[in-house]
C-alpha cells in the first residue's frame, strides 16, 4: 500500500517541454485543471499529497516521477539523462529528505530517469533507454542491493521510458503493449494486453487496488475492470502532448 505522494504544479514554460509526440503545445490553463483532478484522484485513493510548487526554470519539471526512485528502504535521486532535466533533482532533494532519512544518489557518468524503473515487490527492472545509461542502472542496482532489494536491466526498442509500455497492477498482473508483450522478462506474468492503438494507457498506475488510468482509451479500461480493479480515469492529455504518461506526474510511496 502507498500511502503518500508528491506532485508538481506544471509551470507556463511546459508548452516548451521535450516532446517527440507531435500531437500539438499543451493548453497550459487545460492542463492546470486537469493536474488538479489528477491530484485529486491520488487523494481519493487514500494518498496525502504534498504539492510543490510549478517551477519555470524546468519545462518538464511537473514529472516528477523521473527525478527519484523511492522504494521502501530508501529513496534514489536519479541523473536524469534529458541534459535539461539533469538539475530537477536539486529542488526535489531536500523534500525527499523530509521523508527519507536514507537518500541516495546517481552520479554521472550514470544517468538514470525513474521513468524507466519499474517495482514488482523488492525487484526493480531498469529499462536501457536514451535517457537511462547501464552505468546508471548498475549503480542503481548496487544501491538496490545494499538494502536488500534487487535490479535487472531490460533493452528498450521503441518506447521513451520503461513504463510508457508497461505497468504493473499487482497480483502478477501487468499491463503491456508493443515490445513487451514478446519479451522473455514478462513471460512470468499474467500479461494485459493493451491493444496498440490504445498504447497510451499502458501507462496506468496501481494505487492501493484502484487503477488511474488515462481518459479516453475504453479498451484498456474494460481490461482492467474485467482483472477485478476499480479504475479511476483522469484526463492527461496536455502531458501526452509532452510524452507524459499517468505516472509521470508524481511519485508514490
Ligand atoms: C520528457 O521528455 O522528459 C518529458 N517531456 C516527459 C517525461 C515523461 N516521464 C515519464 O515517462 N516518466
Amino acid at each position: 500500500m502507498f500511502t503518500k505522494a508528491i506532485v508538481r504544479i506544471p509551470c507556463q514554460a511546459m508548452v516548451n517541454g521535450i516532446t517527440t509526440a507531435n500531437l500539438g503545445t499543451p493548453d497550459y490553463h487545460k492542463a492546470l485543471e486537469q493536474h488538479s483532478d489528477y491530484i485529486k484522484a491520488l487523494k481519493e485513493c487514500g494518498l496525502q499529497v504534498t504539492i510543490l510548487t510549478a517551477d519555470e526554470n524546468f519545462p518538464d519539471s511537473t514529472f516528477v516521477e523521473d527525478t527519484a526512485l523511492m522504494t521502501p528502504y530508501c529513496a534514489i535521486i536519479t541523473n536524469p539523462g534529458a541534459p535539461s532535466r539533469i538539475l530537477e533533482t536539486q529542488s526535489m532533494l531536500p523534500v525527499i529528505r523530509e521523508f527519507y532519512d536514507k537518500v541516495e544518489m546517481i552520479e554521472a557518468p550514470g544517468t538514470i530517469e525513474a521513468g524507466d524503473i519499474m517495482m514488482v515487490g523488492k525487484h526493480f527492472y531498469i529499462g536501457l533507454s536514451q535517457r537511462t545509461n547501464p552505468v546508471g542502472a548498475e549503480q542503481m542496482i548496487t544501491i538496490l542491493e545494499k538494502y536488500s532489494m534487487t535490479g535487472s536491466v531490460v533493452d528498450l526498442t521503441e518506447v521513451l521510458h520503461l513504463k510508457t509500455g508497461l505497468g504493473y497492477l499487482e497480483n502478477n498482473n501487468l499491463l503491456a503493449c508493443g515490445e513487451f508483450l514478446s519479451n522473455a522478462e514478462f513471460q512470468q506474468y499474467n500479461l494485459l494486453q493493451v491493444d496498440s492503438d490504445e498504447a497510451y494507457a499502458a501507462n496506468s498506475v496501481w494505487i492501493n487496488d484502484t487503477v488511474l488510468t488515462p481518459k479516453g482509451f475504453p479498451k484498456t479500461r474494460r481490461l482492467i475492470e474485467s482483472a477485478g480493479y476499480k479504475v479511476r480515469e483522469v484526463d492527461v492529455s496536455e502531458f501526452q502532448k509532452l510524452d507524459g504518461g499517468l505516472s509521470c506526474l508524481s511519485l508514490r510511496f
